[in-house]
């Protein structure tokens, strides 16, 4: 029972030094209460304890083949998720910390049944056993990433129409719902194809992730694939690939904003194919022997895979097939590129140029900086919400919880929860607010910085303390005056917590 994940541990175990002072002190608020409630509540609370104290739960979520398991690879830094056919991509994966490498298989049952990883230290592409008895599966890994975050890849969403969605429902049974369900934060994958249906995918994804509402603090998308987009189909991209990604990325965060912080452009398998090893350095002798070819052969060649590996050439064909595989045309190309512009381009060098060309580092850092630098918050929320939903049947339990927890919020340092809730119901549009009004609250409950929070980055100090108050008594105001009675709730949080700014920045000095 020495699971470094503290899976199997007591609620406890939250103290340990991933638990952030929120998310430690909603623990201590579950510790409290669990005494006072029914068993079944009291269960449900001991798991709500034990996610509080596991790295911050990220799913992958996106329709069929949109790229999912190749950029969890990718993420890890492994190809350790299968990719293309195979059984087990309708499968839920948690990818999670573990001192020992290995899988195990979740049975509807419950029971745990360890499996080995395949020769090539991927999970097998088809298990032994009946899938229908399956609910998901767990793989433990040695890795850094996984230390910070717990990765779950989904099976991909078929079609978008209710039916589809309601089908999804019924294809994560109730105890792989409850896997994914431990998500609290998504990451939704979206190829060229999905756009105008966008707002009805992300209905669809949040069935995916069991329900679990998602929005700026806790969702970011990306627009994989980005090396299939024929750019002469988007207006301002001058025939460059790369640009005609970041448009059409730009126009879907639009669409999308707020249920997603943002979306960027990726090419999912050269990330993979780059950080997982997978590319070696007889690739990359490979790619300098195109490169030597005549420009107009390589030019017909690389028009498509058909050509590309058809085509008469001293590059024997398998080796072409497996550039195919592991960079695309778009990645052949843009090898080629780089080492006509520096011929002595070692291998190591053509791999970080082709990792800098699949937009995965942009992916890490908007990660780190909307998750890993928030997920205190979104751990604690999620676990708020969840208690408050586990104590919902029973009047007693409820109004016990609700009052802990009002007295929880209460205090100043408990406040970004509120705002996060704030902020939940207006992406929900639980609450109607004017644009601007949104937009505001969006950026006070966004971002952990206070320059980011007012808008004012790059400000000197005294216009920061200023426009804090300001904006306090604003609010104040629209609480008290013209606000609906939802509104108004909303508006108390957000005067309150320009409120705490300002006394944060007066006690740090800035006048
Ligand atoms: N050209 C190109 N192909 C990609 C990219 N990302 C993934 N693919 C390919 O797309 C196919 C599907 O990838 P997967 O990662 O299995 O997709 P998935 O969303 O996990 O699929 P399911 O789990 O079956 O829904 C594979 O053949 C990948 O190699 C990309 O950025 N560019
Ligand atoms: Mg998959």
């Amino acid at each position: 029972m020495s699971d470094p994940l503290g899976r199997h541990g007591t609620i406890s175990r939250v103290t340990s030094s991933l638990a952030g002072p929120l998310s430690a002190a909603v623990a201590r608020l579950v510790q409290t209460l669990r005494p006072q409630v029914g068993p079944a509540t009291a269960a449900g609370f001991d798991e709500v304890g034990r996610r509080l104290a596991a790295p911050l739960q990220v799913a992958v979520a996106g329709r069929i083949k949109s790229g999912k398991s190749t950029l969890v690879n990718a993420l890890i830094g492994r190809r350790v998720a299968p990719v293309g056919v195979g059984e087990c991509t309708r499968l839920v994966t948690r990818f999670q910390y573990g001192a020992v490498d290995r899988i195990e298989v979740v049975g509807v049952d419950g029971s745990r049944r360890v499996l080995p990883f395949d020769a090539d230290g991927m999970i097998p592409a088809d298990l032994d056993v009946d899938i229908e008895t399956v609910s998901h599966l767990e793989a433990y890994l040695t890795n850094d990433v996984l230390r910070e975050l717990t990765v779950i890849d989904t099976p991909g969403l078929g079609s978008l129409d209710a039916d589809s969605v309601a089908r999804t429902e019924k294809l994560l049974d109730q105890v792989s719902q409850d896997a994914v369900a431990g998500a609290e934060a998504v990451l939704y994958v979206f190829t060229q194809t999905v756009r105008a249906d966008d707002q009805e995918t992300l209905r669809a994804f949040t069935a995916a992730t069991a329900g679990r509402d998602a929005g700026p603090v806790n969702a970011i998308a990306v627009l994989n694939k980005a090396d299939t987009i024929p750019p002469e189909s988007v207006a301002g991209s001058h025939g460059d690939v790369w640009r005609a990604a970041a448009i059409l990325a730009g126009r879907q965060a639009v669409t999308l904003r707020p249920r997603v912080a943002d979306v960027l452009p990726v090419i999912g398998l050269l990330a993979e194919s780059t950080e997982s090893g997978a590319f070696t350095s007889a690739d990359a002798d490979a790619l300098h022997a195109l490169a030597e070819l005549d420009e107009a052969s390589r030019q017909t060649m690389l028009m498509s895979a058909d050509l590309f590996t058809t085509w008469e050439c001293e590059v024997p064909a398998a080796t072409r097939a497996r550039l195919l595989a592991k960079l695309d045309l778009y990645g052949i190309d843009r090898a080629v590129a780089a080492i006509q512009a520096e011929p002595g381009i070692t291998a190591g060098a053509l791999r970080r140029a082709l990792l800098d060309a699949s937009g995965l580092d942009a992916v890490r850092s908007k990660l780190d900086g909307v998750f890993r630098a928030r997920a205190d918050g979104i751990k604690a929320a999620a676990a708020l919400a969840s208690v408050t939903a586990l104590a919902a049947g029973d009047p007693a339990e409820r109004k016990r919880v609700n009052d802990a927890i009002e007295q929880l919020l209460g205090r100043p340092e408990a406040h970004q929860l509120r705002l996060l809730e704030a902020l939940t119901l207006i992406t929900a549009n639980a609450v109607a607010m004017p644009e601007d009004l949104a937009e505001e609250v969006l950026r006070v409950g966004g971002s952990g910085s206070v320059p980011e929070q007012l808008g004012l980055v790059g400000r000197p100090p005294h216009e920061l303390v200023a426009y804090a108050l300001e904006r306090a008594g604003w609010w104040r105001s629209f609480a008290s005056f013209g606000a609906t009675p939802a509104q108004s709730r909303v508006a108390h949080v957000v005067h309150r917590a320009y409120f705490l700014i300002w006394q944060q920045l007066r006690g740090a000095g800035g006048g």
